[in-house]
């Protein structure tokens, strides 16, 4: 089953907001595998977004991530990276819908509350960079059986 990986950035968590997102998360029918309240190293913060290191705003991205507590999540369900981008949102939370998450709860691009994988690809380098196998729990969630 797809797997994708979610984490409630250091402003998701100051302002409270873990509660609702996951409550999102189970309304929609995704199956929690994996879940840890955790501080970032450095080194973390920029191996995850080594993608934008050429970019101007990488050092404040580094610095934001690594200045509070964040939720990491593994999530599991059918096409759940897709369905995950979209519970987030698009990156500027001017351009997200409301009922997304950086629609309903961001202001602005630096602080957007959560991140999502982009792709399978990202979820599977993500998933192994930020969790331990042993810390992704496989069991059954009675409810899937009306959500597919
Ligand atoms: P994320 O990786 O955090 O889920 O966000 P994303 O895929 O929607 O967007 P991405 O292009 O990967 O950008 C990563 C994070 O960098 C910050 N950013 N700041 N100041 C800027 O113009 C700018 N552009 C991007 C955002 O916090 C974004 O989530
Ligand atoms: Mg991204």
């Amino acid at each position: 089953m797809e797997k994708t990986f979610l984490m409630i950035k250091p402003d998701g968590v100051g302002r409270g907001l873990v509660g609702e997102i996951v409550k999102r998360i189970e309304n929609k029918g995704i199956k929690i595998v994996g879940a840890k309240l955790m501080t970032v190293s450095e080194d973390l913060a920029k191996t995850h977004y080594g993608e934008h290191s050429e970019k101007p705003f990488f050092g404040e991205l580094v610095d934001f991530i690594t200045s509070g507590p964040v939720f990491a999540m593994v999530l599991e369900g059918e096409n759940v990276v897709e369905i995950g981008r979209t519970l987030v949102g698009k990156t500027n939370p001017a351009e997200s819908a409301p009922g997304t998450i950086r629609g309903d709860f961001g202001m602005t691009v630096g602080k957007n509350i959560i991140h999502g994988s982009d792709s399978v690809a990202s979820a599977e380098k993500e998933i192994a960079l930020w969790f331990k196998q042993e810390e992704i729990i496989d069991y059954n969630l009675v409810t899937s059986t009306w959500v597919y």
